[in-house]
């Protein structure tokens, strides 16, 4: 899409909003390599993923931002796009990197079977690959109609990912204590609301008069999304590993009232005690 001509508020929203995001992104970040050691060795990979997720967001949002200022100069009380490309693929190269981290760490803190594990994963990746290509020949198009069929196409995997998130999930779930289905069902809809927001701000541009309103509610709302579905979403993951953490100690600790009589298995050969 040809950037608009905009005014100082609407140039200065972008540019805040954007470099908003690349904070929220880093310190997330920080947040799950610090707070890593804190979970049990099965579900720390899930952590590990989240803090790659936002960390390779973080690197595009860079970018985006320094695009976005390379893009613009203030002539008079507006800022004039300069003829300098601003490129739409850092957003579609973080989700095509990103998409697929977000799904295994869901997968892998909920610690399924190999098997299950594989087949749900292949499915949501794959569908998400083509969510992600099926949108970027609409993004780029100057032309509304390209926009919306490549919309409509687009949307039709995102279905599919809701479908199996939502309903193919719960099985899986039965498995789970009471807490960590609250947590699910939290991160469910968080999912469902953020990834919802995509398409709305994607077709935005197709129902506004002004082009100028139509760019700006794409880049806010494209970083809003990005910031519940990745930082929001990495805090409840590490929430859902916290407490299977917990639940796998406590479920290994010695019964803490009476005399503690070793069980038999519980003293090793050998070892100093
Ligand atoms: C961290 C980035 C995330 C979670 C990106 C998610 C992106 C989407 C849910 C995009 C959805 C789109 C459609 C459903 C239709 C076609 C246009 C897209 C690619 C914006």
């Amino acid at each position: 899409m040809d950037l608009p001509i905009l005014s100082f508020t609407q140039y200065d929203l972008v540019f805040n909003v954007l470099s908003f995001t690349v904070a929220c992104m880093f310190a997330s970040a920080a947040f799950f390599i610090a707070a890593r050691n804190s979970i049990g060795e099965r579900y720390r990979l899930a952590v590990t993923i989240a803090a790659l997720a936002v960390g390779i967001a973080g690197y595009h949002y860079v970018m985006i931002f320094y695009n976005w200022v390379a893009s613009y100069d203030l002539s008079g009380m507006v800022y004039v796009p300069n003829g300098h490309r601003f490129n739409d693929a850092y957003r579609y190269v973080d989700w095509v990197l990103t998409v697929p981290l977000l799904m295994v760490e869901l997968v892998a803190v909920l610690g399924l079977s190999k098997s299950e594990s594989r087949s749900l994963l292949t499915r949501l990746i794959i569908a998400a690959a083509l969510m992600t290509g099926l949108g970027y020949p609409g993004e780029i198009s100057s032309d509304n109609m390209v926009r919306f069929i490549f919309g409509v196409l687009g949307t039709l995997p995102f279905l599919y990912i809701v479908y199996v998130l939502w309903f193919e999930m719960s099985g899986a779930l039965e498995r789970q204590s009471e807490r960590i289905r609250v947590l699910y069902r939290n991160i469910r809809l968080l999912t469902l609301a953020a990834w919802g927001f995509y398409p709305m701000a994607y077709m935005a541009p197709l129902f506004l008069t002004s082009s100028a309103s139509g760019e700006v509610i794409l880049q806010v709302g494209y970083s809003m999304a990005d910031i519940l579905a990745k930082c929001g979403y990495g805090i409840i993951i590490f929430s859902i590993a916290r407490l299977k953490t917990e639940a796998d100690r406590t479920a290994s600790r010695p019964r803490p009232k009476g005399p503690q009589v070793p069980t038999p298995g519980s003293v090793r050969p050998g070892v100093a005690r």
